[in-house]
């Protein structure tokens, strides 16, 4: 298996989040791909590379996922932001004034010069910190997506894109809960791109996929399938719900598992099983799995009761589909852990 990793991870480093009125300390640091890494590398389990993608195919198969204007605005809202008060370098940068839904109350149809005000526009939480490093970081995770989906065109069996910050729930046109661009969508687009009939995105984060979701809600050519906390009490709380089953041409290519706060192992695992009859049933011809390792019962915001030793049977029940299979990582904030979480499930994948 090849591993491609993030060489710029490092330059996003957000420090504060907003939970209930204050400023928090982030969740999502560089120290997390730091022990995957390492732990990769104590392991030797498979080879580790940085993604080598020319500029003009990288932007393309960004494109192909999301909006030119929120792309753009992305690559200079740090530029943006500190020109609107230099002092502004200091600090990372948040939302705090958001339109809502309905468009005879608040048009999204027309971006304000306002910088802050656009801010609001792309974001759907005030935990998502934007800084001077995000952009750098999150192209360059796209581009080890698009790597390991070539990996896995060129006969890999597996190929793990290893970055951060994470993405599955970033869409079209929208950034929030630590993601920027979608990785797994990315990866899903460019196996189609290269001919894959039907890709399968089975999301194993503890939080609900919104973003690849929606992505992809009106397509029948690629089956959306996620395992989450239920949304009537987890994050991101708006999406996620058993009756989402597509719409319009990909009416019954969504799929949600919701679970209560407090699953453990043996549930999880049934509704897994369910998830990979699903994938199984669609006759995909690849698989992405966005892989959060957030469901690990030590994890200090999710509420799921995966055990390290856990994640080695999940690797395994996902090996069982056969499929050309790209891994992105996504969530997982107990730090200790999150390495030999991460490897015991690709090295369950592997055996
Ligand atoms: C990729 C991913 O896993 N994103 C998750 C985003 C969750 N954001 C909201 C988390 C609320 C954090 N609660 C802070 C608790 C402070 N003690
Ligand atoms: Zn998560």
């Amino acid at each position: 298996m090849k591993t491609f990793h993030n060489p710029h991870h490092a330059l996003h480093q957000g420090r504060h989040e907003m939970f209930r009125g204050r400023l928090v300390a982030c969740h999502e640091v560089p120290a997390r791909l730091d022990h995957v890494r390492a732990e990769l590398q104590r392991r030797a389990l498979g080879s580790l590379h940085e993604p080598v993608i020319d500029d003009a195919a990288l932007d393309a198969a960004i494109a192909r996922v999301h909006d030119p204007r929120y792309v753009a605005f992305l690559a200079h809202a740090w530029d943006e932001w500190v020109a609107l008060d230099p002092s502004n370098a200091q600090r990372d940068a948040l939302p705090s004034v958001w339109p809502l839904g309905n468009p005879h109350a608040f048009r999204r149809d027309r971006p304000p010069a306002n910088f802050a005000a656009r801010l609001g526009l792309y974001a759907f939480d005030a935990g998502t910190p934007l800084m001077a490093g995000t952009w750098t970081a999150a192209r360059s995770g796209a581009a080890c997506a698009l790597a390991a989906a070539r990996a896995v065109q060129d006969g890999q069996r597996a190929a793990f894109a290893l970055t951060r910050p994470p993405g599955h729930h970033a869409g079209p046109d929208f950034f929030g809960g630590y993601c920027f661009l979608n990785n797994a969508a990315i990866a899903a687009q460019a196996l189609r791109d290269a001919g894959r009939a039907r890709v399968a995105v089975l999301d194993i984060d503890y939080h609900h996929g919104n973003g690849t979701q929606t992505l992809f809600y009106e397509r029948a050519d690629v089956l959306t399938v996620s395992l989450h906390g239920d949304p009537q009490t987890e994050y991101p709380f708006f999406l996620g719900h058993a009756d989402e089953r597509g719409a319009g041409p990909g009416e019954g290519f969504n799929l949600n598992l919701p679970l209560p706060r407090g699953t453990g192992f043996p549930a999880w695992r049934a509704a897994l099983e369910r998830a990979v009859r699903a994938v199984a049933d669609f006759r995909a011809d690849a698989l992405v799995v966005p892989m959060g390792m957030d469901t690990f019962e030590g994890d200090p915001i999710s509420g799921f009761l995966l055990r390290s030793a856990d994640y080695t049977t999940v690797g395994r029940l996902l090996a069982e589909l056969g499929l050309p299979t790209v891994f992105t990582f996504e969530g997982g904030y107990a730090v200790a852990e999150v390495g030999i979480n991460a490897v015991n499930l690709l090295e369950g994948f592997w055996q």
